[in-house]
């Protein structure tokens, strides 16, 4: 009478990393040891075959052309579409909005929901933690309508407390912005009790998925976000794609951002009317290869399992943070009981883009800097931090790599 949780198979590292050209390289005559899927991760060939097809066998512009490549090339952007939505489990392929990525997804609610909504005084709650992308649009937004940006406050481990966030909502608040995880301190928030909350007082929530989508299944009704934020190239897709899920009556409430081909019906020069969703939001010809890239990628995640990915990841954090905490003189910054895969942390004595440059000459990649979450780095006292990131190809003979390597530099700055 066990409750039977099955634990998933664990996954086969080696054979998977097979599947990605790039990290076969040797870079400064060492093996590359890529810990900077934060920033970007790297692409499966399955990815790159499907973007390559699409170049020779399916290339026109979309939604356009009677012939037959416009007619396939159609079928393979409106198909990914279908798959994002699987992915996300989305009720309908109208709340799928493909973008360059996050930021231009944010960017576009920030225009079209926030902006004519917006009164001077009307407040957009943030939280302390969030990316660039997730704090200037919302600037922006203000400075054009004198509404207010106010922050909940994060605590010394960097975490998010919901109900203390909830308290920061008042009848002024018309839209609270959160990220899923922050790509500098790695915490998980409670984005599904935050919308929760938000909700009961009839506020409407964007989660910043960036950092998510890569890491956790996705469920966007259970989590009941009224905007979802993801990009291409952090899911082990193409750059120059990105993804805006939104509500649909939502989207059908709000006025299009960019003018353009394909997001019209008809165009007369006393009006135009606008097509119907999503192509009300996807102005100009979107990036098709991109969109087909991202649907491989999709498709290759979900093969291998986002339960097995996270089970495979969550050993490499805390491997890492094992070794790495070990080495004197190091500071994690950002230690949430929950947690995605990455670490940030601060050597004494050694600036981070010194310890930057010392880990690329033996082959390893991490980022160092502020990692576009100026605020969140410098709530810790710091100016910046090194950061590795991992994903499911990492291992942990890389992460003795990167202590060793660290312990290193250390030593020469002694
Ligand atoms: N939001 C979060 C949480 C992010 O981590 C990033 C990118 C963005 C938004 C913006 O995504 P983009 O694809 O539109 O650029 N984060 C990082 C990083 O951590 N290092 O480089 C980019």
């Amino acid at each position: 009478m066990s409750a039977a949780v099955a634990t998933p198979a664990p996954l086969d590292v080696e054979r998977i990393r097979a599947d990605f050209p790039i990290l076969s390289q040797r870079i400064n005559g060492h093996p590359l040891a890529y810990l900077d899927n934060g920033a970007s991760s790297q692409r499966p060939r399955a990815v790159i075959d499907a973007e390559r097809r699409y170049a020779e066998e399916m290339h026109a512009n979309v939604h356009r052309g009677v012939h037959t490549l416009s007619q396939r090339a159609t079928d393979a952007f409106e198909a990914a579409r279908e798959r994002v939505r699987r992915f996300v489990n989305a009720r309908s392929t109208r709340e799928i909005i493909f973008t360059r990525g996050t930021t231009e997804s944010i960017n576009l609610v920030a225009h079209s929901f926030v902006r004519p909504r917006v009164r001077a005084g009307d407040e957009i709650l943030i939280t302390h933690l969030e990316h660039h992308a997730n704090i200037v649009p919302w600037q922006l937004a203000c400075e054009a309508t004198g509404a207010v940006l106010r922050v909940a406050p994060i605590d010394e481990r960097g975490a998010v407390d919901a109900a203390e966030l909830a308290g920061l909502i008042s009848e002024r608040t018309r839209l609270v912005a959160v990220a899923h995880v922050s790509n500098a301190l790695g915490t998980v928030l409670p984005v599904r009790d935050i919308i929760a909350r938000a909700h009961a007082r009839g506020v409407p929530v964007l989660v910043d998925g960036a950092q998510a989508a890569p890491h956790l299944a996705l469920d966007l009704q259970a989590l009941d976000a009224d905007f979802y934020a993801f990009s291409g190239h952090k899911v082990y897709g193409p750059d120059g794609i990105g993804v805006l899920y939104g509500r649909e009556a939502l989207l059908e409430s709000m006025p299009p951002w960019q003018g353009g081909g394909d997001m019209i019906l008809a165009v007369r020069f006393d009006g135009t009317t606008y097509n119907q969703l999503p192509f009300k939001f996807e102005a100009g010809t979107p990036h098709i290869s991109g969109a087909v890239g991202l649907a491989a990628a999709l498709d290759y995640v979900s093969a291998l399992g986002l339960e097995r990915i996270a089970a495979w990841e969550h050993q490499l954090l805390e491997y890492a943070t094992e070794r790495l905490s070990a080495i004197d003189g190091l500071r994690i910054i950002g230690t949430a009981r929950d947690k995605a895969s990455l670490v940030s942390f601060v050597v004494a004595g050694v600036h981070p883009h010194d310890l930057g440059t010392i880990l690329d000459q033996q082959g390893i990649a991490i980022r160092t800097g502020h990692h576009c979450a100026m605020p969140a780095i410098e709530r810790f006292g710091v100016p910046a931090t090194a950061r590795a990131s991992f994903a499911f190809y990492n291992t942990r003979a890389e992460i003795d790599r990167l202590a060793a390597a660290v312990e290193s530099a250390r030593a020469m700055f002694r």
